[in-house]
């Protein structure tokens, strides 16, 4: 029996054990929702990473805005479902919204309606997709300042406030290897955030192409960077 196998078998068996407790019941009830949908992965990183470039490619679609547009500052979710659909969720609380959307030349476009990208807390996209059918996506804004509270700001963009740990795992893009970058991955091991639900980090060397001036040889150093 595979690992997660053997994990479902506990939630299940779980179940009957706190059979009693109607509390328990929906706790275990929820997670054994989420832990039969979809991995939610959230791809991170500071500004320009190529963050939304690598969200297009998993999906094969250009679902997620890059370069310019006020859709890269809002964290966006990205599922399958049956229909086309794009929902916003206001900052204040109020009723998630319809956005109306197109696609220009292939490129996802929402519309914010009335709206600033200061006063969304994230998007919903619903796209039919083989991808989003096995991963839910989460496009997060680029990070770009270097203090203390980068950690603590990249986890709000990942937290909103009624998902309690909303992300399964963390792609985190860097182009080199910095020491803020290092500090970033480090509170992504924060205690706070291991419990209950360890957020497991894949650090991914992006625009590897770039590396070097862009020569010949860039995925050659890449690849010794990314071993380091
Ligand atoms: N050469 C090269 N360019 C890339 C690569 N990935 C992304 N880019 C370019 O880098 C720029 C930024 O890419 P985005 O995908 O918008 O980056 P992002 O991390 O989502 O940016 P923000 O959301 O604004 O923080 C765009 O011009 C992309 O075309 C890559 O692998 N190689
Ligand atoms: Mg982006």
């Amino acid at each position: 029996m595979s690992l997660s196998d053997q994990a479902r078998d506990v939630l299940v068996k779980s179940e009957s054990v706190f059979a009693a407790s109607p509390e328990a019941l929906e706790s275990i009830g929820e997670i054994l929702k989420r832990f039969d949908g979809p991995l939610r992965v959230a791809i991170a990183g500071k500004v320009k990473a190529g963050k939304s470039t690598l969200m297009n490619a998993l999906v094969g679609e250009r679902l997620a805005a890059t370069d310019v547009g006020e859709c890269t500052k809002i964290v966006t979710w990205y599922l399958d479902g049956h229909t086309y659909q794009v929902m916003l969720y206001p900052k204040d609380g109020s009723e998630a919204a319809q956005a109306r959307f197109h696609r220009d030349e292939g490129a996802l476009e929402i519309d914010l309606g009335n709206r600033s990208a200061s006063e969304v807390e994230r998007i919903e996209v619903t796209w039919p997709s083989k991808t989003l059918r096995e991963l839910t996506l989460i496009d997060t804004p680029g990070i770009d300042s270097l203090t203390e509270s980068v950690g603590t700001r990249a986890f709000e963009f990942l937290d909103p406030e009624d998902r309690a740990t909303p992300a399964d795992a963390v792609l985190y893009l860097m182009r080199h290897i910095h020491g803020s970058d290092l500090r970033l991955l480090e509170a992504f091991h924060d205690d706070s955030m291991a419990e209950p639900n360890p957020v497991n980090t894949v650090a991914v060397l992006s625009r590897a192409d770039e590396i070097g001036a862009g020569r010949l040889d860039s995925m050659a150093s890449s690849r010794r960077i990314a071993r380091a």
